[in-house]
């Protein structure tokens, strides 16, 4: 860490600190969540598979939409980063019916205002892929809301370029993913402002922790299909009995190796690229 770097913010599992006027420094940590809580253990080199992925994806869709990405460091898991000015929604593309989509689809028919077939099951495909934003609640959960709640947040113009581009990064990551035995269910996008006031893709983006990536192999409807990444970690805090309040339970070895081995496979499965080559020279995902 930069000596000067002084701290912006921190999320559950990242830190950022500002670098100067124009420029963040984003570090993402080894820390794992489950059930919103972070449990004590790390995954070694988590981190590194989250920079690294989002690194590829801005690399390959900066033609639909400039990012903030300015260099990957040498250490693989922290990056230099536009400062921007940030919208004040998350920015949500759900390409199949879960988690607060499903919720929401059970109690009323309609995800953040879409009104969707009658009949659905959990996890079952949409008709086509649906913005569904949601406010960046500063403690607790994000709401979902509709467009005309969006639309008081950030202006009319601006909610129809963010949903425009939102799917339209759906659509390339998702073909992309599918290609190589990975659904991308749905992901969360943050965009920015620069100084001219264009729009720029910001935070993290297509990583297991902002996206559900399921194996396609193992996709089926009625119910949560296994999470990519975290379905170890699930497995073992259900069989704990663990009562999903902080403080979290330590994982045992076999879970922590487990784990890792899902994150390195979706890097690789992704990108193509050997990790071990990646932890040599971060550039090679740009
Ligand atoms: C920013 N967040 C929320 C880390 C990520 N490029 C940027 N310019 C200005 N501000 C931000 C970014 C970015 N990215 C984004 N906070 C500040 C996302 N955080 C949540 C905590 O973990």
């Amino acid at each position: 860490m930069p000596e000067a770097a002084t701290h912006v913010a921190s999320g559950k599992v990242r830190e950022i600190y500002a670098l100067d006027d124009e420029r963040l420094l984003l570090v993402a940590s080894d820390r794992i969540s489950t059930f919103d809580v972070v449990l004590p253990t790390d995954i070694p080199d988590k981190g590194r598979v989250l920079t690294g992925l989002s690194g590829f994806w801005f690399a390959r869709t900066r033609d639909l939409v400039p990012n903030h990405l300015l260099a990957l460091h040498a250490d693989g898991r922290s990056t230099e980063c536009r400062r921007l000015e940030m919208l004040p929604i998350e920015c949500v593309v759900r390409g199949y019916l879960s988690g607060s989509g499903w919720k929401d689809y059970v109690a009323t028919g309609e995800v953040c205002g879409h009104r969707l077939p009658e009949g659905l099951s959990e996890s079952e495909r949409l008709p086509a892929p649906i913005f569904t934003p949601a406010t960046k609640a500063q403690t607790g959960h994000d709401e979902n809301i509709d467009r005309a709640a969006a639309v008081e947040l950030v202006g009319e113009e601006r909610y129809d370029e963010v949903e425009r581009i939102a799917l339209q990064l759906y659509a390339f990551v998702s073909d992309y993913a599918r290609a190589r035995g990975i659904i991308l269910a749905d992901t969360k996008l943050e965009f920015g402002l620069d100084e001219q006031g264009r729009l720029v893709l910001g935070d993290e983006a297509f990583t297991p922790d902002s996206s559900r990536f399921w194996p396609a192999d193992e996709y089926r409807t009625g119910s949560t299909p296994p999470s990519f990444d975290k379905q170890f970690v699930r497995d073992y805090c259900e069989s704990l009995g663990w009562d999903k309040t902080a403080p979290g339970p330590e994982l045992p070895a076999d879970v922590v190796d487990g784990t890792r081995a899902r994150y390195v496979e979706a890097f690789e499965r992704l990108t193509g690229l050997a990790f071990a080559d990646y932890v040599a020279r971060p550039e090679i995902v740009l």
